[in-house]
């Protein structure tokens, strides 16, 4: 994309933003990557030699919980040890500006939309603070210090698994709905980071499409999104959605 495409795109992506009456962002890896967060297609999909659809998913858990817990102590410290970057704030002020008719669907475990100051977040794969109990079914947020290989419920003493949804798992129904919803609703989706290929999150973007919604992709390369995008702004979104952000005029 050369600089003059890139500010075409920028500017009828804008002229798109500035009408519209209710947004929706879906969020993924990618908008981590520069906070220092590793992608799952950075990684080859791979953890220590581990394919990550094995250990996080039911049979890994069944086979060797520590190793699970292994994978989700290692992401919980590399979190702990990054911040939100440009493209989480730049999606904060967008927020500001349309208020509750503005909603952030995230495909991310990290927890940074929230850390950055998002408020109508939707994490639909659930958080690494968070764990649940296998036992009462407590879901509780433990901050991203480490837990123990094995960690256990301090209400009734059973197991712990990371409040995650492992893949072959179903979403939560409410905060899915919620997102159908806010898919089906918006005028405008913004498609970030996501090479949108885990589902249900990617059928996201055709839902959006068929209601006539303007869908605008911003990746480092074209995606499985890209088919449904009215406009891609390719580049890291650590710089795309501030360029974006500087072309809505202020509130
Ligand atoms: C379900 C939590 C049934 C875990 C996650 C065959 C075909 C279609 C579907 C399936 C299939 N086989 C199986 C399925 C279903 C499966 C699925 O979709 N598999 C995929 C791999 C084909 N889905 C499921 O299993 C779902 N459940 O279907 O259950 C069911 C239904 C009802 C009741 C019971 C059962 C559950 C899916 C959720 C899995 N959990 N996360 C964890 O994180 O530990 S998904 C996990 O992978 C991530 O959360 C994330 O969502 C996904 C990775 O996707 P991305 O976020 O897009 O990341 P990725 O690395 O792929 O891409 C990064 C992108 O960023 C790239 O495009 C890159 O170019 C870009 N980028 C990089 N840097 C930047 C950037 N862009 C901008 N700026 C940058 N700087
Ligand atoms: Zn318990």
């Amino acid at each position: 994309m050369t600089d003059e495409e890139l500010e075409t795109s920028l500017d009828q992506a804008a002229r798109w933003l500035r009408v519209s009456k209710r947004v929706c962002v879906l969020t993924g890896a990618g908008v981590s990557a520069e906070s220092g967060v590793p992608t799952f297609r950075a990684s080859d999909g791979l953890w220590e030699g581990h394919r990550i659809e094995d250990v996080a998913s039911p049979d890994g858990w069944n086979r060797n919980p520590t190793l699970v817990w292994n994978f989700y102590n290692a992401r919980r410290a590399n979190v702990k040890s990054v911040a939100p970057n440009s493209g989480h704030y730049a999606l904060v002020e967008m927020e500001k500006r349309w208020g509750d008719r503005f909603c952030l669907v995230t495909q991310n475990v990290d927890g940074l939309h929230l850390d950055a100051g998002s408020v109508n977040v939707l994490e639909i794969h659930g958080s690494l603070r968070q764990t649940r109990c296998l036992g009462c079914g407590e879901v509780t947020n433990r901050g991203l210090d480490p837990l123990s290989d094995a960690p256990e419920c301090p209400q009734c003493g059973d197991r712990l698994r990371p409040h995650i949804v492992w893949f072959g798992e179903g979403l939560d129904d409410v905060v899915w709905s919620a997102a159908m919803v806010a898919a089906d609703e918006c005028d405008a989706l913004l498609v970030v980071g996501t090479s949108a290929v885990v589902h249900p999150a990617a059928s996201l973007v055709p839902i959006a499409r068929r209601k006539g919604a303007t869908v605008i992709e911003i990746n480092l390369t074209p995606t499985e999104a890209s088919a449904y995008a009215d406009v891609g702004l390719y580049g890291p979104s650590g710089v795309m959605l501030p360029k974006l952000l500087q072309r809505l005029a202020p509130v």
